[in-house]
C-alpha cells in the first residue's frame, strides 16, 4: 500500500470541507446576539448564517436549568427585562402555525428545543428553512428587529402558537454582524 497516499487522503478531505465556504461566499455570518438572563447577566449567544440553502442558527447557553428548552427567533429585537415580552411572537413571515410536528407549521423563526446538560449549558445548531437576514421581501432583521428567546420548558412543537414553553427566561436581540 502506498503510504502517502493513506495519510494524504484525509488531509485534502479536510482542507476540501475547510475550504468550501470561503471560497464559495456562499455562508458569512449574518447576525449574531448576546443572551441575557432576567438579571440582565450575559448567559451566551446566538449567530445566524445565511447560507445558500437558507438561514442556520447557532445558540450557545449557560446558566440554564438541565434539560430541553424551547428556542426561538422572535419577531421583535427588543428584550426587555425581566419577562422579555417585548420580543413579540415567533418570527412568522410566511403565516404558518407553531411547530415542526404541526401540519400548518413550522414558523421560521421555529428551532428544535436546546437540551442543557447538568451544569446548565447546552448548545444547538440548526437550519430555520429559506430566509434572508437583511434583503428580500421578509428579511429577518426588518424594520423592528429580531431576538433570540430561550424557555423555562420544552417545546411541544405543536402547539399554536407557543408549543407550550413557558416563560422567556434568556433574550438577545440579533444585529448585523
Ligand atoms: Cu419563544
Amino acid at each position: 500500500m502506498n503510504k502517502m497516499f493513506l495519510i494524504s487522503l484525509p488531509l485534502s478531505a479536510l482542507l476540501v470541507a475547510g475550504c468550501v465556504p470561503s471560497v464559495s461566499g456562499g455562508m458569512k455570518a449574518a447576525a449574531g446576539a448576546d443572551l441575557v438572563d432576567a438579571t440582565g447577566q450575559p448567559a451566551g449567544t446566538a449567530i445566524v448564517t445565511e447560507s445558500t440553502d437558507g438561514l442556520w442558527l447557532d445558540v450557545s447557553v449557560k446558566g440554564a436549568t438541565a434539560g430541553p428548552h424551547g428556542l426561538h427567533v422572535h419577531t421583535v429585537g427588543k428584550c426587555e427585562a425581566p419577562d422579555f415580552v417585548t420580543a413579540g411572537g415567533h418570527w412568522n413571515p410566511t403565516a404558518h402555525q407553531h411547530g415542526h410536528k404541526n401540519p400548518q407549521g413550522p414558523h421560521a423563526g421555529d428551532a428544535p428545543n436546546l437540551i442543557a446538560n447538568e451544569k446548565g449549558a447546552g448548545r444547538l445548531k440548526t437550519w430555520l428553512g429559506a430566509g434572508l437576514v437583511a434583503t428580500g421581501a421578509t428579511p429577518l432583521l426588518d424594520a423592528d428587529g429580531a431576538a433570540v428567546v430561550l424557555h423555562a420548558d420544552a417545546d411541544d412543537e405543536m402547539t399554536d402558537p407557543t408549543g407550550k414553553s413557558g416563560k422567556r427566561i434568556l433574550c438577545g436581540v440579533l444585529r448585523p454582524r
